[in-house]
């Protein structure tokens, strides 16, 4: 497949569809690095084969392993998700795989940006990256998909969502930090979005959840329900240090219309009750390694359930054993009336530093003749 040079999705008829509208499939990489996952990533590894299984049920899920996990992987995982051999340097598939385009003549393209691990040598959770930047050639290539591949723009599925309508949303703290594009203004970094994911707003929310390790993408604090109606991540306990974030979130998008002149409707999605604090066994179950980010005892986890991932007639939902999983279900299910709410508990993956959504990519649906 090639890479596609000097032009735009924008000039080309291609756009970035939402992620409700219908999937061709989903694709999720194997955890195995045991720095990040705790015991070798076998925990983690039950609770991907669950990801895989339910969404495997609606659609068809893809998971990606290296060649020294492959046979576990394949074991693990039932017949009916496919298991692909890639090289990778960790499991965050929404972030380094490829943002699938689509034109409405039934074509298939692709984004490929630069990914450095959430900001390089400035602040990146690991070093080398290489694979992961990778990823998203590779998917293009099983999908037959052409693809723009941006060597000198840095960016994360996580830190975009998108109503399919013409408007995007992600948040300043991650687009603006220092290790994605500082060399480039909020304005300038809003016309590759324009011109890549075809968009003609943007929502600038100001920052995402408290302690996410990624600077704060959107996915764990905000998602587009449908157009015109968002989801975001919320506390009413005025003490903890996610109200002023989430405060200032509402208030914004309060004000702000979208690409469509639409006002946003906002439903506020509490986040877990209690904090989710890593337990002195889940810290010393992790390796410790110079250049990845150490997992402390008391640290807390950016557990939020806006990070729920949306497929063919499904919601897969983090749940975390707290008094709030109730009412996520309640309101998602208030939300989405014709998917199925699937909870799934994912202390797991929030141990490793995201959720369902940061481990999943999906490919749109698209007619071919
Ligand atoms: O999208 C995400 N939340 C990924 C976080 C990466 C964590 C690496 N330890």
């Amino acid at each position: 497949m090639k890479r596609i040079e000097k032009t735009t999705p924008k000039k080309d008829g291609y756009r970035m569809p939402a992620e409700y509208e219908k999937h061709s499939g989903t694709y999720i990489i194997w955890p195995e690095r045991p720095d990040n996952w705790r015991l070798g990533a076998k925990p983690a590894q039950k609770t991907f084969v669950e990801v895989a299984s339910v969404i495997g049920k609606y659609e068809p899920c893809t998971v990606v392993v290296s060649g020294w996990q492959y046979a576990n992987a394949r074991g693990m995982l039932p017949d009916y998700v496919k298991v692909v051999e890639m090289s990778n340097n960790d499991s965050w598939i929404r972030d380094c795989g490829a943002t699938f385009l689509v034109n409405d003549k039934g074509g298939l393209r692709a984004v490929d940006w630069s990914f450095n691990a959430w900001g390089g040598l400035v602040d990146g959770l690991y070093f080398p990256w290489d694979k992961d930047d990778m990823v998203a050639q590779k998917m293009c290539e099983l999908e037959g998909a052409d693809r723009y591949r941006l060597d000198d723009f840095v960016l994360e599925g996580g830190s975009i969502h998108v109503d399919g309508d013409g408007t995007a949303m992600v948040t300043s703290e991650c687009l603006l930090s220092k290790g994605r594009n500082p060399h480039l203004s909020q304005k300038e970094i809003e016309q590759v979005l324009k011109d890549y994911l075809n968009v003609e707003k943007v929502l600038w929310i100001p920052k995402g959840i408290f302690n996410d390790e990624t600077n704060g993408h959107v996915d764990n604090m905000c998602n587009f329900v449908k157009p015109g109606v968002v989801v975001l991540a919320w506390t009413d306990d005025e003490n903890d240090p996610q109200y002023s974030r989430s405060k200032k979130a509402y208030e914004y998008l309060s004000k702000e219309k979208d690409a469509k002149g639409r006002k946003l409707e906002i439903h506020k999605l509490l986040i877990p009750k209690k904090p989710i604090l890593i337990t002195k066994e889940e810290s010393l179950g992790v390796d410790a390694v110079d250049g990845t980010l150490p997992r402390q005892k008391g640290d807390r986890m950016a557990a939020s359930y806006v990070n729920y991932y949306t497929g063919n007639g499904f919601v897969a939902l983090p749940i975390f054993g707290d008094e709030h999983d109730k009412l996520a279900i309640k309101k998602l299910q208030e939300l989405y009336p014709d998917r199925v709410i699937e909870p799934i508990y994912a202390r797991e993956i929030l141990l490793g530093g995201g959720n369902i959504h940061c481990i999943t990519q999906q490919v749109p649906f698209v007619k071919k003749d």
